[in-house]
């Protein structure tokens, strides 16, 4: 890792910035697949995966006996894993449900606001080299949760684990349609393919480009999605073995992860990157690590304050903190997606199975977004209740404001209420 040491402030925005990706011509390419599976339909998602994979879809819907049959296919050990990850994913989450609270703001004058789940939600699980069936454990376990009716999953992936996955989150429909198509089939609906209202889950630069187009048609989209990211703070009371092995596991999702390492201690950063190459040479991936490794920096700062400052600038998706009051440190933290507090809590954890979402705010975004969560997969409707009495009291309130408004219209709705009360 190249080690810069104190950079100047003034340098810090160019430091921390992100790779720039070229959006433009992946626009053309996406657009006419999201008009082909708009006006064609099932055909239309055939016909493409025909061109693009190479593969002849017959049946677009995994069946009963796919998703009964995935089970019989995992070893005993993975499929306690999975149900050990979704009991605390659930546990964690159901905890997001907050009890209706009326209250008054005036006497007759009651508001509340209640969860609905989003009836009809879209998963999307990539294919490629690590099937990510956690993923579908941090989207469908939150939709379950807020009581979503319909989860549609899509993946080109025939993974077993994704789908024991999909059936213990309570999926109702699964499909083989990846990539662009799948968001797609999913926003417009095809003759199989429920329409849904909101689409989840990460995916390459095609699948994340499709996101964004659709969401400008309307549907809702879980988050303006970029490549994976962690910041590691250490000072000399982190174990630079343990630091050198989180920075790899973010390093090996992809040759465009990014990953920082922030240090008040020159010893620190000499030590994580002796041990960095020699964990990095033992691993099956180390050509993707090797590429984001590459790209990614230590930087030395003068004293806590400028380390939290940087941190906060640059608003990174995971930050862990192997520092010394790691939990004091992390009160003055207020960029980041989801933050690991001491040595022994690895980003891997979170990722998997100690109960918090890993579909979080990359790129910056954590600066103003959440994490996935079961807020997520609802809607807030609020309601109010205005009794005789309550229209009295707020009646004259409102009247003057309509009034100031000219908005005639709106004070008479009041008037003609309380002109009949007299
Ligand atoms: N670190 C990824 C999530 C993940 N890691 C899935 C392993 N599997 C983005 O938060
Ligand atoms: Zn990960």
């Amino acid at each position: 890792m190249n080690i810069i040491p104190f950079p100047a402030r003034d340098q810090w925005p160019t430091l921390l910035a992100r790779p720039v990706q070229e959006a433009q011509d992946i626009e053309a390419k996406v657009i006419p697949i999201l008009e082909q599976v708009k006006s064609e339909g099932d055909q239309g998602i055939r016909a493409l995966a025909r061109k693009f994979d190479k593969t002849e879809l017959t049946n677009l819907a995994f069946s009963e006996a796919d998703m009964a049959g995935a089970e019989a296919k995992l070893d005993d050990e993975l499929k306690a894993a999975i149900q050990q990850a979704y009991r605390n994913i659930y546990k964690f989450h159901e905890g997001q449900l907050q009890p209706v609270e009326k209250i008054e703001t005036m006497p007759g004058v009651t508001c509340w606001r209640k969860s609905v789940g989003i009836e009809k939600v879209g998963i999307y699980i990539p294919g490629g080299s690590a099937p990510l069936f956690s993923t579908v454990l941090m989207l469908g376990v939150p939709a379950q949760i807020a009581g979503c009716k319909e989860v549609i999953l899509c993946t080109p992936s025939d993974h077993p684990a994704i789908l024991y996955a999909a059936k213990l989150v309570g999926v109702t429909k699964a499909f083989r349609i990846g990539g662009a198509q799948a968001i797609a089939a999913l926003a417009y609906g095809t003759e199989s393919v429920p329409k849904v209202y909101k689409i989840f889950g990460p995916g390459n630069q095609y699948v994340t480009t499709a996101k964004m187009l659709i969401s400008k048609e309307g549907v809702a989209i879980d988050m303006p999605a970029g490549p994976s990211e962690v910041a590691v703070y250490a000072d000399d009371t982190a174990v630079p073995a343990f630091v050198a092995a989180d920075l790899l596991s973010q390093a090996e999702h992809g040759p465009d992860s990014q990953v920082l390492l922030v240090s008040t201690s020159k010893k620190l950063l000499s030590s994580v990157n002796l041990i960095l190459s020699s964990q990095m040479n033992s691993l099956p991936r180390r050509e993707l690590a090797a590429q984001s490794i590459g790209n990614s920096k230590a930087i030395l700062v003068e004293n806590e304050e400028d380390a939290i400052e940087l941190l906060n600038q640059y608003a990174a998706e995971h930050l862990i903190l192997s520092v010394e009051n790691a939990e004091a440190v992390s009160e003055k933290i207020i960029n980041a997606g989801s933050i690991f507090l001491g040595n022994y809590t690895p980003e891997s954890c979170g990722d998997y199975a100690s109960g918090t979402n890993h579909t979080l705010p990359t790129n910056g975004y954590a600066r103003a977004y959440s994490g996935v969560s079961v807020d997520s997969f609802v809607k807030k409707i609020t309601i109010q209740n205005i009794t005789e009495q309550g229209i009295k009291n707020i009646g004259p309130t409102v009247e003057a404001m309509a009034e100031a408004e000219s908005l005639a219209a709106h004070r008479k709705a009041v008037s003609i209420r309380l002109k009949s009360l007299f």
